[in-house]
């Protein structure tokens, strides 16, 4: 009986010292940094967060967690032309939509339903 439980403690610990070599062996996870998607929720008639800064080719998603449709452009309203590639259409409550920009800049956005709500998007 003894030589069964020291047998089996023997191999406890083999398996035990394969467990911690294999994990200190391995590489380590790479850092990703492209394709981050940040996401901006709509609510109560404000962005949150409305200023994010991300890198050209990241991915914003607005989500509109508001009682009613909301349409994302880029400022100036009514003509949107500061970044027109920014342009959701109606978003109903709980659709959402993603724009990823491809050059740097600051992107001034708003609600098209309701202008006063705002906000930015530093591109680096
Ligand atoms: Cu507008």
């Amino acid at each position: 009986m003894k030589k069964i439980i020291i047998a089996a403690l023997v191999l406890a610990v083999a398996a035990l010292a394969v467990l911690l070599t294999a994990g200190k062996t391995k590489a380590p996870e790479p850092i990703v940094k492209s394709g981050a998607i940040v996401t901006i929720l709509y609510q109560n008639n404000a962005f949150n967060p409305a200023i994010v800064q991300m890198k050209a080719g990241d991915t914003v998603e607005f989500f509109n967690n508001h009682i009613a449709p909301i349409r994302i452009h880029s400022g100036p309203h009514p003509i949107h032309t500061s970044y027109p590639e920014l342009a959701s259409g109606s978003l109903e409550p709980g659709e959402s939509y993603q724009f990823t920009a491809d050059r740097a800049g600051i992107i001034g956005y708003h609600n098209h339903f309701h202008p006063s709500a705002a906000g930015e998007i530093i591109v680096k």
